[in-house]
């Protein structure tokens, strides 16, 4: 298995996981603004959306979307507890979840590496209605759906842990930021980061 990423990118979710799994895979990293990968090769031959992640099976299948590459890469290493068990109510929730960070998080943070001055405001204030939503949900609990660590609390700590390369404070979000400082404590961050650099 081959897993394309960009250092710190959503990328870095899956790479979490494969590392939570104990998956055997090899990583190459892609430079997003050249579309070339690490050993020269033009990236939008192997994904022609131009993203990571993507994933390369053994089979040569590829799989696209962090959405749907997370659920696979759950199903695959079902040992690892990434998702609910499948028809199990607490599954609708992680999807919930999972489609929530997807399409409204990632995009809102995401937005805010691009945004100039004048647009930042409205951004921000788009970014502020989830977090507060996020801190919400995350009271009392410890991880977002359970009471184990899942692709969703994976993908939730790479896309809040952008704030600081976008420059947003999330100190006040006191839920958010102790859940970011408990997934970086785990192992798979420090080997994954590794890895990346
Ligand atoms: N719809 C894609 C979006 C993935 C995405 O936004 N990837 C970013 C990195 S976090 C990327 O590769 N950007 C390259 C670009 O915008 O050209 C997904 O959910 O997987």
């Amino acid at each position: 298995m081959k897993l394309y990423f960009a250092p710190g990118a959503c990328s870095h979710a899956v790479h979490l996981c494969l590392r939570e799994a104990n998956a055997t895979f090899d990583v190459v990293k892609v430079d997003l603004r050249t579309k070339k990968t690490a050993d020269g090769g033009d990236f939008t031959e192997v994904n022609p959306k131009g993203y990571v992640p993507t994933l390369v099976l053994d089979s040569g299948e590829k799989l696209t979307e962090v959405s749907a590459i997370l659920q696979y890469v759950a199903d695959t290493f079902p040992a690892a507890n990434l998702a609910p068990a499948a028809g199990s109510f607490a599954k609708y929730q992680w999807l919930e979840w999972l489609g929530y960070i997807n399409s409204e998080l990632h995009k809102s943070m995401g937005a805010l590496f691009h945004t100039d001055e004048a647009g930042r405001p409205a951004a921000v204030a788009r970014l502020e209605k989830q977090l507060k939503y996020v801190e919400g949900a995350l009271e009392g609990r410890t991880w977002l759906v359970g009471e184990q660590f899942t692709a969703v609390d994976a993908y939730l700590f790479v896309i809040a842990s952008w704030s600081k390369w976008v420059k947003y404070d999330l100190s006040p979000y006191k839920n958010i930021t102790a859940f970011v400082a408990r997934v970086a404590d785990r192992p798979s961050v420090a080997t994954a980061r590794a890895a990346e650099r």
